[in-house]
């Protein structure tokens, strides 16, 4: 048997094929277990020594040619497609798809839905409410004077075409809204966006989060607030932590204060994040001003109860070591695939 008649033979015969059956007999003809390239390497023990390697050389050479002219063939009959088509769609069913990547759960509701879970274990139910509101759900519910600085256009969104509605500018509003629409004993969580016509820099954003939250029962005292406040930085900054309650003022609430925590970086010796005061502002709260119970309609002189509210950016700012505010909301994966 000579390779070159071989070779000679092999293109006449390709070129007659005319089905996918015919390439499968040509196939078997000349690679299968008895076809033409079985007899071939047969014939090498046979052949002297020195001429053994090149034969087989030169029969390796002669099944790889075949083996592309199959493949060529083949492509040729199935309509220039490949041959790991299947269907009418044409679609090459084994190509590797385009892997999606998971996202995961933004940095702040991680913070959110963590501060939601302790008041939940603490017996407070979760309630939401609308971002547009009125000024008396705003303002005017809250004990907040008709005068007060913050109902002004610079620090509050109203509405163009419905100038008594605005975005809400806290949370308060859903407390209101809560106290009118249900009976103490009360004790409810409201997480949620607030907008506010700040400039935007490092620690300013026109909108925000917010989590507020208050008890209303027969006989709710400050001393109710300090465990449950304690209760809650402890949970988010851990057991470790000393707290500090400063007078303040706030319309809504009397007596008011703020809530310090003493630094979780320097411990409390003074460091760059507390401005060298070794305590960090976490919360702001109070007992619920009883002008705020008239104006939902629950009797003050029966009920007493406290509030309290905390920006929730700031939370995860001094949790995280975050020292812009801005990176929250760039939407730059860098920064949030690392929560
Ligand atoms: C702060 C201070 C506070 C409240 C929010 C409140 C709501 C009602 C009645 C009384 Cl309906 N009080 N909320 C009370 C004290 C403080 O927030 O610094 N927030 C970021």
């Amino acid at each position: 048997m000579d390779i070159y008649s071989i070779k000679a033979q092999l293109d006449a015969d390709i070129q007659a094929i005319a089905s996918l059956q015919a390439l499968e007999d040509f196939r078997l003809k000349y690679l299968g277990r008895k076809g033409i390239v079985a007899e071939l390497t047969g014939l090498i023990p046979t052949l002297p020594k020195e001429e053994r390697g090149k034969f087989g050389q030169e029969a390796n050479a002669l099944k790889g040619r075949i083996n592309e002219l199959i493949a060529e063939k083949q492509r040729a009959l199935s309509g220039g497609q490949d041959t790991k088509v299947s269907g009418a769609s044409g679609n090459d069913i084994f190509m590797p798809g385009i892997a999606q990547e998971l996202g995961h759960i933004h940095p702040l509701t991680q913070v959110i839905d963590e501060i939601c879970a302790i008041f939940t274990q603490l017996g407070f139910s979760i309630v939401e409410g609308p971002e547009i509101e009125t000024e008396f759900n705003n303002f005017t519910g809250l004990n907040i004077p008709l005068d007060h600085p913050s109902r002004d256009a610079f620090d509050t969104f109203y509405l163009k075409d419905y100038s008594k509605l605005l975005l809400r500018s806290h949370t308060s509003p859903v407390q209101i809204r809560a106290m009118k629409s249900r009976k103490p004993p009360l004790a409810i969580v409201v997480p949620g966006r607030v907008y506010r016509p700040d400039a935007v820099d490092a620690s300013h954003s026109f909108m925000f989060h917010q989590i507020e939250g208050f008890i209303v029962d027969t006989d709710i005292k400050f001393s109710d607030l300090k465990g449950v406040l304690e209760t809650f930085a402890k949970a988010v900054f851990g057991n470790d932590i000393k707290m500090r309650f400063r007078p303040h003022f706030f319309p809504f609430t009397e007596p008011s204060a703020e809530v310090d925590i003493s630094c979780i970086i320097c411990k409390g010796k003074g460091c760059s994040v507390c401005g060298r005061k070794g305590w960090l502002e976490v919360l702001g709260s109070g007992m619920i001003h009883p002008n705020v119970f008239r104006h939902v309609g629950i009797d003050p002189k029966k009920y007493t109860g406290f509030a309290f509210g905390m920006g929730v950016e700031r939370i995860a700012m001094l949790k995280y070591g975050i020292n812009d505010i801005r990176l929250f909301f760039e939407n730059d994966l860098r920064f949030l695939r690392q929560f």
